[in-house]
């Protein structure tokens, strides 16, 4: 049974104030720069004195919006956010409230879908393009990555005209490391068995921390994990589940909701929406701009080669939250994380551990066929 949480509410009720507040700082002139990765870091866009919101999207309205001028057989996360940008600049009222109010798009060079996506945004929208090296652990990487930093720290400079000291970026860094630490506290407490929070709930909040400020977000967690350690008991003995893949954006719950429904129990998401937003802190004793390189390539995405720190935190995750199964989510036609399956599962297979493969859009017509899927992968693990 799922556990009612009083702490949840402020997710919701903290959206309006957040919208509100957007629209204050816009009419004081403040930029809004709307992301759509997690490579770019916050810290640089908090440091120029600017506010961000991350623009993924998980919802299915605005997708034939973006049809209009994409293939229709290309990620669903890529159609959904694109759509919402081309809607809202167009003046409609398919995307969320705050997609409106984004002064400049800083996006990046990830995978083909949104690379070639981007060459189509500046029809709509402001749009910087962030570097990123291929191949993270090469020598080179880290110079390369460190110089593209600085170019987007000028780009942001220009676009806000305040100048970016150490200073600030270094109190930034801090904040963002906060954030990264309450995230861990969290997620320490569903090593529990059974956890005291369903996998879903924790998803929607990861998802509020795409648009709300820095400091609400912390607010919330810290109701959360504070309510969490003291009172909240857990829900029944069910199969521990461990989510790995593509990112879940606000919109989309889909797997984690057919997984408990089903009586299965997301203990972690290895996902953008999951530990790879938070997993590593950026070091504060370094000179801040080789340690946001540093720490930023450390992200295990699967547009990286090879991609041997993901295999590896998915295996530390396994362990440490005794995981029993886990559930390869890959969105339809994301290339990348459906090829890199087969290195995950030979790498779950050595340590005994069951994996079941789901690939799906935002759509619902798959969804009784995916229940059946997850139901027989559950009592196989019971
Ligand atoms: S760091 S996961 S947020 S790129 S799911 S759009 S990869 S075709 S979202 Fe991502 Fe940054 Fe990587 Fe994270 Fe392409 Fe795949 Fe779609 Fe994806």
């Amino acid at each position: 049974m799922p556990v009612s949480l009083q702490s949840l509410k402020y997710f919701e009720e903290i959206y309006p104030i957040r919208i509100a507040q957007l629209q204050q700082e816009r009419a004081e002139g403040k930029k809004i720069i709307g992301t759509l990765c997690l490579y770019v870091p916050d810290e640089i866009i908090f440091a120029a004195g600017a506010d961000r919101i991350i623009l993924c999207g998980g919802k299915t309205e605005t997708i034939p919006r973006a049809e209009e001028s994409l293939p229709r057989n290309i990620c669903p996360l890529v159609k959904s956010s694109f759509g919402a940008l081309v809607d809202a600049c167009c003046g409609g009222d398919l995307a969320c409230p705050h997609v409106s109010l984004v002064d400049a798009v800083v996006a990046e060079a990830t995978c083909d879908a949104k690379k070639k996506t981007y060459e189509l945004l500046p029809r709509y929208q402001e749009t910087y393009v962030l570097d990123l090296p291929q191949k993270p652990e090469s020598p080179q990487a880290r110079a390369y990555f460190l110089s593209e930093l600085r170019k987007f720290g000028k780009y942001m400079q220009e676009l806000t005209g305040n100048p970016i000291s150490t200073t600030a970026l270094e109190k930034e860094i801090r904040a963002e490391n906060e954030t990264r630490r309450l995230l861990h506290r969290l997620f320490a407490l569903r090593k529990r068995d059974p956890p005291p929070i369903q996998g879903s709930d924790v998803l929607r909040i990861m998802q509020r921390q795409f648009f709300l400020a820095p400091d609400q977000f912390r607010e919330g967690v810290t109701r959360l994990c504070d309510e969490l350690e003291h009172t909240a008991p857990g829900p029944q003995k069910a199969p521990r589940i461990l989510v790995a893949g593509c990112p879940m954006p606000a919109g989309n719950t889909k797997i984690p909701d057919i997984i408990e429904q089903k009586g299965g129990v997301v203990v972690a998401e290895e996902s953008c929406t999951g530990t790879r937003s938070f997993w590593d802190l950026v070091d504060e004793k370094k000179d801040p701009w080789v340690a946001l390189a540093e720490r930023y390539l450390k992200i295990p995405c699967a547009c990286m080669t090879p991609n041997d720190q993901r295999i590896a935190r998915i295996a530390e995750l396994v362990e440490a939250y005794r995981v029993e199964g886990v559930v390869y989510y890959t969105l339809q036609f994301c290339h990348a994380y459906n090829i890199e399956r087969t290195r995950v599962q030979q790498a779950l297979k050595e340590r005994n551990i069951p994996l079941l493969s789901i690939e799906s859009d935002y759509g619902e017509a798959d969804v009784a066929q995916i229940g059946v899927r997850v139901e027989a992968f559950l009592e196989m693990l019971a």
